[in-house]
């Protein structure tokens, strides 16, 4: 039988891959997904969103708002990518999508969608997780019927990716949008999986991988892939180094877990200056699974597979 999945996303560019990846797995049922506005702006990523649902038929999917905002805001010109993609060549034309705010707030379609599901629900996080926390503390009674969060977030044993004041770099961007509701969920003590930095780092966006992705032109999905991923490219100096397959590496995981290095750990989050958002390896914390390789030969590999359609 399919698993059943909810996915909460923010909006980046690798969010909307990753929802696109979701889309190609047989064995996934799709029940929602919920948006973030932490790396995008929330009106135009719901509208990528809906659109990547048209593309494959898909858009009786119910698509939830996220409607609370962290503390710790992404920067501007990440979150305004939504607009670019909505005016590709393989979007613009696709009928209008609903107004945003005609969606049900995102909490309450988590709550929603648990509770009516008929089995237990896998959860894909990659963005902050606190739309997921907003739901639990409605209605606790529901972490019962979850199976297991995947939650691309945390540095463990390497740098983090935050570079602002009051900040010493040791956290990464997902968890320091909303430290408090990170360290909420990581308490709850779930059948919690972390994708982090540690693995995530191994796993780069390479003009190779490009390359041959462009040599599958002819499939729509390996099509508009390429053009998302081109638009990562672009580098502003100060904040960007190298693209990483951030979240679909932590969606793949959804399909290839045996492809995984992973470690039960006990580990927590720090909520304060000067390192929010840092999540740290402690013998006195919670526990929880984190991934810290893979094998990413067949991780490039299964994508330019799954992207044939
Ligand atoms: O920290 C990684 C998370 C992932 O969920 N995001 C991007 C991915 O969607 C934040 C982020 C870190 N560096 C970035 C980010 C960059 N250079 N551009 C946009 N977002
Ligand atoms: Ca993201």
């Amino acid at each position: 039988m399919a698993k059943l999945l909810l996915m909460d996303h923010d909006g980046a560019i690798d969010d909307l891959l990753s929802q696109l990846l979701v889309l190609t797995m047989p064995d996934v049922d799709l029940i929602g997904i919920t948006v973030t506005p932490a790396d995008c702006y929330i009106e135009p990523a719901l509208e990528s969103t809906y659109k990547l649902l048209q593309l494959v038929g898909k858009e009786t999917i119910p698509l939830g708002r996220g409607d609370y905002y962290g503390v710790n805001a992404f920067p501007n010109e990440w979150r305004a990518r939504p607009e670019i993609i909505n005016a590709l060549p393989l979007l613009i034309n696709l009928p209008q999508a609903p107004d945003p705010y005609t969606y049900q707030s995102a909490a309450d379609l988590i709550v929603d969608k648990l509770s009516s599901a008929s089995d237990k629900v896998t959860i894909l996080l990659t963005g902050p997780c606190s739309n997921l926390v907003l739901a639990l503390e409605k209605a606790p009674e529901l972490k019962d019927k979850i199976a297991e969060v995947v939650w691309m977030a945390g540095a463990f044993r390497v740098h983090g990716n935050v570079q602002t004041f009051q900040h010493d770099g040791t956290a990464e961007w997902n968890v320091f949008w909303d430290p408090i509701s990170a360290q909420k969920l990581v308490s709850f003590e779930l059948p919690l999986t972390l994708i982090p930095l540690d693995v995530t780092n191994h796993a780069p966006v390479t003009k190779v991988f490009l390359s041959t992705l462009a040599t599958q032109i002819d499939y729509k999905l390996s099509n508009l892939a390429g053009q998302l991923w081109a638009l990562t490219i672009d580098t502003i100096p100060s904040y960007h180094y190298t693209y990483f397959m951030w979240d679909i590496l932590a969606t793949s995981y959804l399909a290839m877990p045996d492809q995984f290095t992973t470690e039960i750990v006990k580990a927590n989050v720090s909520t304060r200056p000067p390192n929010a958002g840092q999540t740290y390896l402690d013998e006195a914390g919670y526990t929880l699974k984190i991934a810290t390789n893979v094998n990413t030969a067949y991780f490039y590999d299964y994508l330019l597979a799954q992207f044939k359609q």
